[in-house]
């Protein structure tokens, strides 16, 4: 394999501007027969035609109705003498597949006797022969064929216009979509199916019906899908004045999916995890993924759809635009500043722990990378996570305002085309002359082109006697592959000042008016050093700086610990608020961690840090934030929520990940001993939620009661108590809904109670019939918090149950991803954890790499890891790599891993 460049992009030579497609679905074998229209494209130099294809049966090529020479260059179809001049050519292209045996879930496929497709990013050429790349925009007819009693209903892209029966028991419908699209937005699904359906007026006035589908049984599960869909199409309109361009706009959930859903053009696909809901069956979590996953792939049908991209290199114009998108969705639905501020917590906890590690590892790469061996390999979290970022920050730098006309330019210059992440930045600046971001776009696109993730050092200097405050802000980037200088960024510091004593300070730069001074405002940062000094400021300040979280940064600054307390007692920034409490727990962690008392004992890790780690101020802090009733719940929970394992171990230079989760395991302990009586009261507080809903209050009010039921079963197994661990027990029993259900089995199973068998047993047996609830069933079990190496051999059991199914994505993660993401258990010093995944991976391949190439990148950070863990998981990589036949995608990711 070999790896493709953005520099060598080049436009394709010729066009489709018509697709004719006609299926005979048949499990084992789907005639496709592929009608186009292909035309030369006259800006560029004449090339043959070369159609992708993979793992397609060719048995005609007809030419304007003739038949003609081909060859074939390893998976291309090569047209060579395809008529001169510009007049467009008629090719008709008779191929057949397999759909049945298809178990990469790329292209067209079967599952629980239905057909999906699956396109992107380059699915389409396993269906047929085809310029499969998203550049190439065309207009598709699509006629479905099959047994009307095994596949009643027939849909693709667009609109339905003709429909009837056929011979045999056969019937067929035919589908016409009135956009162009590239064939990745292509969709079709033929099953025995039931739908939601809603009809609703656009602001506009038009009508549009909305459907559901999913399959008989599961219709009272759509309700809350349909919900947000309604939300999602009132929002975009509101929001962005962007409105539903067709009559119909499709939901189908399937459970065989690689991803989380697809935005085909008016038919997305989903996995069922992000359509079914019910409070018997979902929790609130589950609850607010569908409302976003149903944006997001709404929010795709401008922006990625309408505007798509030029090639796989521009990914993030179309994700990290949409993750932006669905990310200010779901703050303006939950509505208030703390709730859009705990919105905002979690997608900066995402970032931090799961993008900030991949861009200091070894599949580090820019928001728009420079090449790849396999495009499936790049839907990252920083393709999405980091790119929404980089959108945030134009944001910030325009305004919201500023932004709004931004995207409006963007639509009037690019609608209809397929663009790069250049092409959107220049729209956002130039709808904003005078913006600190038109002032600085060449540097500002470094963010799309330099891969790391910056850290910015500040230092303060107070001079009491001249009133004034010196902020030093310095900028630098680590070297990545590739990348060895990185040259400065351009980094937005939403930022205040406080006293002491948290009361804000009037912000007044050097050479400003008194009169403008505001209480928080935006510094941009754009050289290697910047300094900023503040006047009339009447005490030594504390900063509160990265307000919002306004730049994908580090920041590093050397807090006092009374300078967190006071952030987080009084900053009127609730993000930097969170942020003080876990500057704290950090630093407990790490302290604990390099503190040389600690390392002398390494035979055993439990109870190797004791019980005194959190010192009395921290404890204090935490006891006020938990009983201070002016607090939303939901944002509680966020501060006692002590940093992850995952990011205390990027802070070290060497991570002993089994004493990073001692420590943690330790400071939680004590957080639940010490504050006993203020978890039983915040349990009595929050226990009753009352009917469910699945609204933010609610849902913070479960979150929280669900956090102290599992404090106090933790302090009842040091303490012998079996009053907590019973009513966990019981609620595990009666809970009205999933949420709380769920959470009180993770409470039994993390303080390993003896209750928690039982409970699982029960558990099963309520949800058998239930495939998403199975699969939370699994992850509970692989997520456990180890005893004594107690959960491998669980987990190994637990792939011979009945109910487990490797070849179904959502299985597969449920259990295996469950457990090689669960530090404690996975890291052994036998190294069995290592060799368990080794295996998986190589077993995994053997029939969807895609799934292989996600669970191969649990060891990225191997290199990090002390010895014994880091010999044997380079031996473990090595070993994936030793195998000669491994697909393009896990091969990319060990070798990069071994490099
Ligand atoms: N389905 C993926 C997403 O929506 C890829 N487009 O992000
Ligand atoms: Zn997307």
């Amino acid at each position: 394999a070999t790896a493709i460049h953005r520099a060598d992009y080049q436009a394709p030579s010729w066009w489709i501007d018509t697709v004719d497609l006609t299926f005979d679905l048949d499990p084992a074998k789907t005639r496709v027969l592929n009608k186009m229209r292909v035309r030369r494209n006259p800006d560029v130099a004449a090339q043959p035609l070369r159609l992708d294809g993979d793992e397609l049966n060719l048995a005609r090529v007809l030419v304007n109705g003739a038949g003609t020479s081909f060859k074939m260059d390893g998976d291309q179809l090569v047209l060579e003498n395809l008529p001169e001049g510009g007049e467009p050519v008629e090719l008709e292209i008779f191929t057949t597949c397999a759909p049945i045996k298809n178990t990469k879930l790329m292209g067209l496929y079967v599952s629980e006797d239905t057909f999906f497709t699956q396109c992107e990013a380059e699915g389409f050429r396993r269906i047929t022969y085809f310029l499969d790349r998203p550049d190439v925009m065309a207009m598709y007819t699509v006629t479905l064929r099959a047994s009307k009693a095994q596949y009643p209903v027939l849909l693709s892209n667009g609109n339905l216009v003709e429909s009837g029966e056929l011979e045999d028991g056969r019937h067929f419908a035919r589908w016409v979509d009135p956009h162009k699209k590239p064939s990745y937005l292509f969709a079709l699904v033929a099953g025995k199916l039931v739908a939601r359906e809603q009809q609703i007026r656009s602001r506009a006035g038009n009508e549009h019906l909305l459907q559901v589908f999913v399959r008989p049984g599961d219709l009272e599960k759509t309700e809350h899908a349909m919900h947000s869909l309604m939300h999602a199409i009132a929002w975009d309109e509101a929001r962005f004045g962007l409105s539903l361009d067709l009559d119909r706009f499709m939901i189908v959930a399937t459970s065989d999916f690689n991803m989380g859903a697809m935005e085909n053009k008016g038919l997305n696909i989903f996995n069922t995890k992000y359509v079914l809901a019910s409070q018997a069956t979902a929790t609130d979590v589950d609850y607010a993924n569908i409302e976003s996953v149903v944006g997001h792939e709404y929010f795709h049908n401008w922006t990625g759809n309408r505007v798509t991209c030029r090639d796989w290199f521009q990914l993030s114009l179309k994700e990290g635009l949409t993750v932006f998108r669905d990310q200010e969705f779901s703050m303006d639905m939950a509505g208030t500043p703390s709730a859009r501020a705990v919105k905002r917590i979690d997608d900066v906890r995402v970032l931090r722990t799961v993008q900030f590690p991949e861009d200091a590892g070894p599949m580090a790469h820019p928001v728009r990378p420079d090449s790849y061996i396999e495009i499936n390999n790049f839907y990252t979290v920083t393709i999405y996570e980091k790119g929404a970022e980089v959108v945030r920050m134009q944001h910030n730098l325009v305004g919201r305002e500023g932004f709004a006309r931004g995207m409006k330019l963007y639509f009037e210059r690019h609608d209809g085309q397929a663009v790069t992440c250049d092409d959107f930045s220049q729209a956002i600046a130039d709808a904003n002359p005078g913006s600190p971001l038109a002032g600085n776009l060449q540097q500002f696109r470094r963010w799309y082109s330099q891969a790391g993730t910056p850290h910015l050092k500040a230092a303060g200097q107070y001079d009491a006697d001249a009133r004034t405050y010196t902020l030093t802000l310095t900028q630098s980037c680590a070297p990545t592959a590739g990348q060895s200088e990185k040259l400065p960024f351009v980094i937005p510091v939403q930022m205040g000042l406080l006293t002491a004593g948290g009361r804000e300070i009037a912000l007044q730069l050097e050479g400003e008016d008194a009169g403008q001074a505001a209480h928080s405002r935006m510094l941009v940062v754009t050289e290697p050093e910047q300094r900023f000094v503040f006047t009339n400021v009447p005490e030594a300040p504390v900063p509160s700086l990265l307000r919002a979280f306004s730049a994908p940064v580090v920041l590093e600054h050397d807090f006092s610990d009374a300078d967190l307390l006071t952030l987080l007692a009084n900053d009127t920034d609730p993000f930097n608020q969170w942020e003080a409490s876990q500057r704290l727990g950090l630093r407990i962690a790490l302290n604990a961690l390099n503190s040389a008392a600690a390392s002398a004992d390494t035979s055993s890790t439990e109870g190797q840090f004791g019980t005194d780690l959190l010192p009395p101020a921290f404890v204090q802090a935490m006891r006020s934030v938990l009983g201070d009733d002016r607090l939303d719940p939901a944002f509680k929970d966020l501060v006692l929520t002590l940093p992850s394992e995952s990011y205390i171990a990027e802070q070290l230079a060497e991570v002993d990940p089994q004493r990073v989760h001692a420590v943690r395991e330790a400071m939680q302990l004590q957080l639940a001993s010490a504050l006993q009586p203020e978890w039983e009261a915040a349990w009595e507080a929050h226990r009753d939620t009352g009917a469910y809903q699945p609204d933010h209050v609610s849902a913070g009010r479960r979150a929280l009661a669900g956090r102290a039921l599992s404090m106090l079963c933790l302090n009842a197994a040091r303490t012998g108590d079996t009053v907590w661990p019973g009513k966990a027990y019981q609620r595990c029993k009666d809970a009205g809904n999933m949420t709380d259900r769920m959470a009180a089995l993770a409470a039994l199973i993390h303080s390993a109670s003896p209750l928690a068998e039982q409970a699982l047993k029960r558990f099963h047996s309520m949800f058998q019939h239930d495939a998403l609830v199975l699969d939370k069933w699994f992850a509970l079990q692989g997520g456990a918090c180890d005893r004594g190496g107690n959960v491998l051999p669980a987990v190994k059991a637990l792939m011979k149950h009945p109910d487990f199914q490797l070849k179904n994505p959502n299985r597969a993660r449920s259990l295996i991803f469950s457990y090689c993401s669960n530090p404690g258990a996975f890291h052994r010093a036998d190294a069995a954890g290592y060799v368990f995944w080794s295996d998986r991976v190589i077993e995994i391949d053997g029939f969807n790499p895609q799934v292989a190439a996600r669970l191969a990148r649990v060891l990225d950070r191997w290199k990090k890891l002390a010895e014994p863990y880091r010999t044997a998981a380079r031996e473990a990589i090595a070993r994936v790599a030793a195998k000669p036949d491994l697909s393009n995608d896990v091969r990319e990711v060990v070798t990069r891993a071994l490099a």
